[in-house]
């Protein structure tokens, strides 16, 4: 089953919208295989934020990754890292299609309060670099033949 990284960045944790991200993820029927509230390090985020080195927001992107509390999740199911893109919404708020998480709480093109994988392979990659292997749960939901 193909599992995509999904961070709360540290304005939604500070935006109490944890709740509101978590629930639409989940019924969405998506399957919560890791979750975990991390204060990322300098050395974290600019592994995670390594493709954006040299770019004129790369320092401030940083700051803010770091500047508190983030949630980190895995979620998985069928096609996790385009549904959770789609349902993210594009990067800049104000551009963000309503319904949308982006769409429904952001206006800033930085502060857009979630993260997500942008392809399978990245998402391998990134979720070893915030999950040991033994942090994911692997299971099978009661609702499975019904969300399949
Ligand atoms: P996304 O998070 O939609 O995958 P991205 O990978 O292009 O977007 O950029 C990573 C983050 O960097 C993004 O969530 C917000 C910030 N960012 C991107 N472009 C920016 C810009 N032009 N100015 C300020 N921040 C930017
Ligand atoms: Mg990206």
């Amino acid at each position: 089953m193909q599992q995509t990284l999904i961070l709360l960045k540290p304005d939604g944790v500070q935006r109490r919208l944890l709740g509101e991200i978590i629930g639409r993820f989940e019924h969405k029927g998506l399957r919560l295989a890791g979750l975990k509230l991390v204060k990322p390090s300098r050395d974290l985020a600019e592994k995670h934020y390594a493709v954006h080195k040299g770019k004129p927001f790369y320092d401030s992107l940083l700051d803010f990754l770091t500047s508190g509390p983030t949630v980190a999740m895995v979620w998985e199911g069928r096609e996790a890292v385009a549904v959770a893109r789609a349902m993210m919404g594009v990067t800049d708020g104000t551009k963000a299609a309503p319904a949308t998480i982006r769409g429904d709480f952001a206006l800033s093109v930085q502060n857009n309060l979630v993260h997500g994988s942008d392809s399978p392979d990245n998402a391998k990659l990134e979720i070893a670099l915030w999950f040991r292997p033994d942090e994911l749960v692997s299971y099978i939901s009661v609702d499975a033949e019904w969300i399949g």
